[in-house]
């Protein structure tokens, strides 16, 4: 349904200038991760530092509350206003969560070869928690927080570029509670719409480190320790995604009743995506991200979701 009246050059730079508006809030959000993730700031400079390279950002990750509003759909709203579209969902039953990822406006990425947030869109993916699935003590903090938000549900991405909760801090009692029945619970309490992770593309980098486990050594290397759930490198049944990601840095987070301890927070992650078999023939250089294995698999995202769990900083490794 075409509009009459709207001639293509008017419509073009509408379109542009909704883009340079939806960067400036990636840029936002990008922003509020890197000043509060000190691990994986240094993790992007040091990976731009070898051959001075550009990064390209795979996705962005959410994590929200499933219930009354406040789930998926509050901050996809924004992503699908900016020319996003919803794609697979993924299910997670064992932790009580549910996703869908969402793909970048196509063409968009003309004019733009720049650094992160100013390369190729990034995807998205965001996640919710069953909330109606978990016990009914867990199910009343996250209400009362979640309630306590009035309409904040209707601005989760300003809330995500502000970095801001959209609701009271809780008591340091209520974080335990619900860190004991579901970790991610806990971290969406305190850490609300941030950024949970970026994801490096490593197959668009020109040095070494476009090869995943050589981008894992290095990181290593330099002292930083990888999410080691089910491995260091999480591969899709397929073969062709191949992802890993660092263990979530900590901040320190003042409860409401006065107590301060730290609090898991974001961390960094590393995606190669292989060329699809049916462009197996196409040489190197006209290879484009359109050829190469979409989308997101449970099966790594499962392992993934433990990045930021406490079990892994301070168990084993
Ligand atoms: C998301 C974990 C899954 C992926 O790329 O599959 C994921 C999270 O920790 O919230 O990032
Ligand atoms: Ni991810």
């Amino acid at each position: 349904t075409a509009k009459p009246g709207n001639p293509p050059q008017q419509s073009q730079s509408r379109i542009k200038g909704a883009e340079s508006f939806l960067r400036n809030v990636l840029a936002s959000m990008e922003a509020v991760y890197l000043n509060r993730n000190p691990s994986a700031k240094a993790i992007l400079e040091l990976v731009r530092s070898v051959d001075n390279d550009k990064i390209c950002y795979d996705h962005l990750a959410f994590r929200t509350f499933g219930t009354d509003g406040h789930g998926i759909d509050s901050l996809a709203n924004f992503f699908l206003d900016f020319g996003y579209t919803r794609q697979e969902e993924l299910s997670f039953p064992a932790k009580k969560l549910k996703a869908f990822w969402f793909s970048p406006p196509p063409n968009s990425d003309a004019a733009y070869d720049g650094d992160g947030v100013h390369g190729p869109l990034p995807r998205v993916f965001i996640s919710e928690l069953l909330v109606d699935l978990m016990s009914p003590q867990t199910q009343d903090i996250i209400r009362k927080y979640t309630g306590s938000s009035h309409k904040g549900k209707k601005h989760a991405a300003l809330a995500s570029a502000l970095g801001s909760l959209t609701w009271e801090k809780p008591s340091h009692s209520e974080f335990v509670q619900l860190a004991r029945e579901s970790e991610y619970a806990a971290w969406s309490l305190v850490n609300g719409y941030a950024v949970n992770h970026v994801t490096i593309s490593t197959h668009r980098l020109k040095s070494h480190l476009r090869n995943i486990k050589n981008l894992n050594e290095f990181i290593e290397e330099n002292g930083y320790k990888l999410n080691s759930e089910g491995g260091v490198l999480k591969v899709s049944p397929d073969g062709l995604l191949l992802q890993s990601s660092t263990l979530a840095d900590s901040v320190y987070f003042e409860f409401s009743d006065g107590i301060t301890t730290t609090v898991p927070c974001s961390y960094i992650e590393f995606a190669e995506r292989l060329v699809l078999p049916q462009f197996k023939h196409l040489p190197e250089t006209e290879v484009k991200e359109q050829h190469r294995r979409d989308g997101f698999e449970v099966g790594n995202a499962d392992k993934i979701f433990e990045s930021t769990s406490k079990q892994q900083h301070t168990g084993k490794a």
